[in-house]
C-alpha cells in the first residue's frame, strides 16, 4: 500500500506559517486583501471561490468578492479590473475561469497589473516562471512541488514526467521541475506509447481531465503519483485523473482526489497574496 499523500494536511501547515506571518504584519498595520471576480453561475466555479473566501478568512486577509452576471460585458469587467488595479486595500486580484464563452480570459487576464496577478497567468509572470525569476508561482504546480516536498523525494535527477500541457498546469508544472533539475517529459494527445513513457516515470503529474485515465499499467512500481484532476466519475462522484484504487499499492506515494492538490491550490493562492502584499509595503 502507497503512502497517501494529505494535502489538507499539507495545506493546513501552509496556512498555518502564512497566519502567522499575516498577523505580524498587522501588527505593524498592514491588511491584506484579496480580490475575487466571479462571473456567472458555473456551480464549481462557486464553490472554488467559496473555497478561496474561507482560506482568506483562516489565514486573517480581507477578501473582496464580485459576483457578476453572466451577461457581464468585456467593458465592464475590465473596468473592474481596473477599479481593482488602483486600490490600494487589494494586493491581490483573481478572476475566476472559466469565464463566460462571450469574454475572452486572455484579454481580461492581460488587463490585471502583473504585481497583483496571484494567480500568475499573465504574460510578463508566465514569462518570469520560465526564466526561473518569480515572485508568484502558478499556484496549482506550486501545490505539487509542495507535495512532493513532503514526500521526502529529490527532484533532482529524477524522470519526472507530466501528463498535459495546458498554461495553468502542465506547462508551468514542467517548468517548475525543471528548475529542481528533473528530467522532464511532458505528454500530450498526440504522444505516442503514453503508457511506456508514463512508465518510466519516477515522478508522474497526472492532468489531463480525463476521469481514472491513469490506471496501474501508466506507473513504475513506488513512482510519486500526483493527480491534478477534478473530473466526476460515472456515478457523479469527484474523482482525479488517476484511476486511485487500481494505482495505491503500486505507487510509492499517491495524492487522493480530493482532498490532495486541490487543497494545496489554494494554499498556494494565499501564499502569491501574501507576497503581493509585502512587495507592495517593502516588508
Ligand atoms: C479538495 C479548478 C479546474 C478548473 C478550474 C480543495 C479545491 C478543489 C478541491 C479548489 C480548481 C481546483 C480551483 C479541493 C480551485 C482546486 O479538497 O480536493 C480545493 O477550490 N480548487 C479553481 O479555482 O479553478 C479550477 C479546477
Amino acid at each position: 500500500m502507497a503512502n497517501i499523500i494529505d494535502g489538507k494536511a499539507v495545506s493546513a501547515q501552509v496556512k498555518e506559517g502564512i497566519r502567522q506571518e499575516v498577523e505580524a504584519l498587522k501588527a505593524k498595520g498592514v491588511e491584506i486583501g484579496l480580490a475575487v471576480v466571479i462571473v456567472g453561475d458555473d456551480p464549481a466555479s462557486q464553490v472554488y471561490v467559496k473555497n478561496k473566501e474561507k482560506a482568506c478568512e483562516a489565514v486573517g486577509f480581507n477578501s473582496y468578492k464580485y459576483a457578476l452576471p453572466a451577461e457581464t460585458t468585456e467593458e465592464e469587467l475590465l473596468a473592474l479590473v481596473d477599479k481593482l488595479n488602483n486600490d490600494d486595500k487589494v494586493d491581490g486580484i483573481l478572476v475566476q475561469l472559466p469565464l463566460p464563452k462571450h469574454l475572452d480570459d486572455k484579454i481580461i487576464i492581460n488587463n490585471i497589473r502583473p504585481d497583483k496577478d496571484v494567480d500568475a497567468f499573465h504574460p510578463v509572470n508566465v514569462g518570469k516562471i520560465m526564466i526561473g525569476d518569480y515572485s508568484f508561482l502558478p499556484c496549482t504546480p506550486a501545490g505539487v512541488m509542495e507535495l512532493i516536498k513532503s514526500t521526502g523525494t529529490e527532484v533532482s535527477g529524477k524522470e519526472c514526467v507530466v501528463i498535459g500541457r495546458s498554461n495553468i498546469v502542465g506547462k508551468p508544472q514542467a517548468m517548475l521541475l525543471l528548475h529542481q533539475n528533473g528530467t522532464v517529459t511532458i505528454t500530450h494527445s498526440k504522444t505516442k506509447n503514453l503508457k511506456e513513457v508514463c512508465a518510466r516515470a519516477d515522478i508522474l503529474v497526472a492532468a489531463v481531465g480525463r476521469a481514472k485515465m491513469v490506471t496501474a499499467d501508466y506507473i513504475k512500481e513506488g513512482a510519486v503519483v500526483i493527480d491534478v484532476g477534478m473530473n466526476r466519475d460515472e456515478n457523479g462522484k469527484l474523482c482525479g485523473d488517476v484511476d486511485f484504487e487500481d494505482c495505491k499499492e503500486k505507487a510509492g506515494f499517491i495524492t487522493p482526489v480530493p482532498g490532495g492538490v486541490g487543497p494545496m491550490t489554494i494554499a498556494m493562492l494565499m501564499k502569491n497574496t501574501l507576497t503581493a502584499c509585502k512587495e507592495h509595503h517593502n516588508s
